[in-house]
């Protein structure tokens, strides 16, 4: 294992204890632990010989030059942010494996042909608004007034969480323009299992599969749990219930669509009283545009045709919808070549997770490398890619910067 590869896995384990919980991993959107997490990876960026600088976000990037007369960057990054009760490599890795590759080259004598900027973007989760890649997204234009008035579960918007809790001390719009870019690859864990099935280390990523996230409140009529026949109540939470399972019968009945109820509201949360309200989120994902907007439209009269039978009122509120993507063709060759050269297998997976890649491909090319991980397992404490493995994704990685992609 090189020094550079080490130094990354004590950086993994480092980055893996900041955390806004003392039982468990968890950073979330301009929390002190992801503002930690973003000055620590700083130093990391600094210690490199980079040029750095952060946006009011929490966003972070480190400049490192190119060698020739193109001034187009390539971009490297994950995001800094992580789920509640995390693992410690989704996001982290990306970034962490970004300064060892560069590394890499530079203890080879080497150093790239264009200039390498690498991002730590502050919100790519979005636990705490449920919309997603809030750190990316800015890279190509101002965040929307949609997401701008999300409301977190204290109910402040992101708006006034950007203008009280940001940081705002020295910082600077993190800002790119549509062609000023080579492009953006990312390194992230597979969070799935095929790489285990192939005895793969490592691959290349072909599209990142859409995803709709949404709240669903249904509202009834609170009652005595002692005194309330059965067929008088308008029982929210067994309403939403009923709708829950719905969503779980759609996705069974027409895979590859996942959805997911990862989050529940109940109002007022009596345990000797008929709930009056439930409110809860749906995660919806498809590989296809199409398929996953017919599965919404499918999903959401289910959703209605049970409250009306339950004589519950349905408020359907869409949060952010992302199509899918495409990897760019030339660049994923050039990371299957790396992919080759390292593993001796050229392999292109589709991405069921959302990534930052999502969000860069408005204003330029992307490319991605996937991991492996243990068991494909993921935002759990349990995560976890080998030594092996993340020194594979490293000379994956290195392996690219040396490619001629100007
Ligand atoms: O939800 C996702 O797909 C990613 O982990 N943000
Ligand atoms: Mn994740
Ligand atoms: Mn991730």
């Amino acid at each position: 294992m090189s020094p550079v590869v080490q130094k990354a896995l004590s950086r993994i384990e480092s980055l893996g204890r900041v955390s806004d919980s003392p039982s468990h991993l968890v950073r979330t959107f301009l929390s002190s632990a992801n503002l930690r997490a973003a000055r620590l990876v700083l130093g990391w960026m600094e210690e490199l010989g980079m040029e750095t600088s952060h946006a009011a976000d929490g966003t972070i990037r480190g400049v490192f030059p190119g060698t020739t007369e193109e001034t187009r960057p390539l971009l490297l990054g994950s995001h800094l942010d992580t789920v509640i009760d995390a693992g410690r490599y989704d996001g982290a890795l990306g970034i962490i494996a970004a300064l060892a590759a560069l590394e890499t080259m530079v203890e080879s004598g080497g150093a790239p042909a264009f200039p390498v900027h690498v991002l730590g973007f502050s919100d790519e989760e979005g636990i705490r608004f449920q919309t997603t890649y809030l750190g990316s997204r800015p890279l190509a234009a101002p965040l929307d007034a949609a997401s701008l008035a999300a409301t977190d579960a204290d109910g402040i918007t992101l708006a006034e969480a950007i203008a009280r809790e940001g940081w705002h001390e020295g910082a600077v719009p993190i800002r790119y323009e549509p062609g000023s870019l080579l492009g953006y690859v990312e390194l992230h864990i597979e969070q799935g299992r095929v790489l285990e099935e192939e005895g793969l280390a490592a691959c290349a990523v072909t599209a990142i599969a859409g995803q709709s996230r949404l709240r669903v409140s249904l509202t009834g009529r609170a009652d005595h749990a002692g005194t309330t026949p059965m067929p008088l109540r308008r029982d929210a939470l067994c309403g939403a219930a009923e709708c829950i399972l719905a969503a779980e019968s759609l996705a069974r009945e027409t895979p590859p669509l996942v959805v997911t109820v990862g989050r529940i509201e109940v109002h007022p949360g009596a345990s000797n009283s008929v709930p009056q309200s439930a409110l809860f989120t749906i995660d919806l994902r498809h590989p296809d545009d199409a398929a996953r907007t017919d599965a919404l439209t499918r999903l959401e009269h289910r959703m209605r045709s049970i409250a009306t039978n339950r004589g519950l009122s349905l408020q359907w509120m869409p949060v952010q919808d992302g199509n899918a993507v495409v990897c760019d063709p030339a660049l994923t060759s050039r990371l299957l070549d790396a992919a080759e050269s390292v593993t001796g297998t050229r392999l292109g997976l589709a991405s069921g997770a959302g990534h930052d890649a999502v969000a860069l491909s408005a204003i330029c090319p992307v490319g991605m490398i996937f991991v492996r991980c243990r068991g494909g397992l993921s935002h759990h404490p349990d995560e976890h890619a080998s030594p092996e493995d993340i020194a594979a994704g490293i000379g994956v990685l290195a392996r690219f910067l040396q490619s001629p992609l100007c």
